[in-house]
């Protein structure tokens, strides 16, 4: 196929309610939107996960489009495409920005499906038909709202309940949570806010049988988290330390992590998301997809990847009336007893839903041959 145009959107969409972790709240959220076009007029579909700061990793929406403009866009336009797995070859010029890389290099996923008449998931080689799903719960104001949210959540089907902690909070928020719900599969994810200074207090959390913790220590740190994990009962699970899947092998080398959190945008995009995947799958190292708070599109491109064999722990990927009055797909993803069917549609199996894209577009600009 051939790349003839490529057009990006950037959006803003208000989320339902405010999300905040170890680095900060958000509530509306601004992220890029892609479109991309072949010489037959089929269309795919990509979306950034870069925020509009840089607390997560460095990328912003700014930094994305200054990227994808100047480098990535170039590199593709009028060129000939026979797979997507091309494209993360065509981009290995270009150091790191991974999150702008993966929008665009999902949008040719998408497009490619979609030319073969066959779903994602399946051009992935995904076999699930249905995904199991957990929930993320940010940092709430007390215990009694977390308790009732979490409640809530249960109820709604959702297979475990990953907890944001801080500094100072975790006990607190942990020993709340276990009382209240005994049984429940449950983790908490750090986003890097410890150091090796806290290793009494992090081995505190192994009494809350906790299926894992996420990034517990620095964001670009492989060599601590080997430390700690042999500290630990509790398994750790890497986030922000993984953008490939070199940070990958070295950390299971080096005993940093027992569990991988998959993030697409993280690692550049689905073909590297798949290698992580296969290695960790031989390796006997469970792996589950992240999330970065998504519209639709991501969103889709998530459930996709999540029907691979090894995603056998519930991922972040909520339902879309979690975070949207209003998401920009259509049908909107559901989730039924915790479990969100795949869609076996062509592509990513979802309509992006126009009229809504408009309504969230801010800004716009057409890239053609
Ligand atoms: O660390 O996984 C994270 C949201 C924003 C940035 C980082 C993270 C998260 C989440 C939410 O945990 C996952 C989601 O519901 O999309
Ligand atoms: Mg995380």
């Amino acid at each position: 196929m051939q790349i003839t145009e490529v057009t990006i959107r950037k959006m803003k969409m208000r989320m339902k309610e405010p999300f905040s972790t170890s680095f900060g709240t958000m509530q509306d959220k601004q992220f890029l939107l892609l479109e991309v076009h072949d010489e037959l007029g089929n269309i795919g579909w990509g979306e950034s996960v870069a925020f509009d700061a840089p607390w997560y990793t460095e990328e912003t929406v700014e930094t994305n489009l200054h990227i994808l403009r100047d480098f990535l866009i170039p590199l593709l336009l009028g060129k000939q495409i026979d797979h997507p797995e091309q494209v993360s070859k065509l981009f290995a010029p270009i150091r790191g920005n991974n999150m702008a890389k993966a929008a665009i290099e999902c949008a040719i996923w998408d497009l490619y499906a979609k030319r073969k008449g066959i779903s994602l998931a399946e051009a992935l080689g995904g076999r699930r038909q249905q995904i199991e799903v957990g929930i993320s719960v940010g940092i709430q104001n007390n215990m009694a709202d977390l308790i009732e949210r979490v409640q809530r959540y249960l109820e709604e089907g959702y297979k475990r309940i990953k907890v944001k902690i801080k500094p100072g909070a975790e006990i607190t928020i942990l020993r709340g949570l276990r009382n209240a719900f005994p049984d429940v599969p449950l983790m908490a994810d750090a986003n890097s806010a410890y150091t090796l200074d806290d290793i009494n207090l992090l081995k505190q959390l192994d009494e809350f049988d906790l299926l894992m913790i996420e990034q517990p220590l620095a964001h670009d740190d492989i060599i601590d988290h080997a430390v700690l994990q042999k500290l630990l009962k509790t398994p750790i699970c890497l986030d922000e330390s993984i953008h490939s899947l070199e940070d990958v092998r070295k950390a299971i080398e080096l005993g940093s992590t027992k569990v991988i959190n998959v993030k697409i945008g993280r690692v550049g995009g689905l073909a590297e998301a798949k290698r992580i995947h296969d290695y960790c799958m031989e390796k006997g190292v469970p792996v589950w997809c992240g999330g970065m708070l998504e519209a639709g599109i991501g969103r889709a491109h998530n459930i996709a990847l999540t029907s691979l064999p090894n995603f056998i722990l519930p991922g972040d990927t909520a339902g879309s009336s979690r975070y949207w009055e209003k998401d920009i797909i259509e049908p909107e993803v559901i989730v039924e007893d915790g479990y969100i069917t795949v869609p076996t549609a062509p592509g990513i199996g979802y309509t992006p839903n126009l009229i809504a894209i408009d309504e969230f577009t801010t800004d716009i600009w057409h890239f053609r041959v």
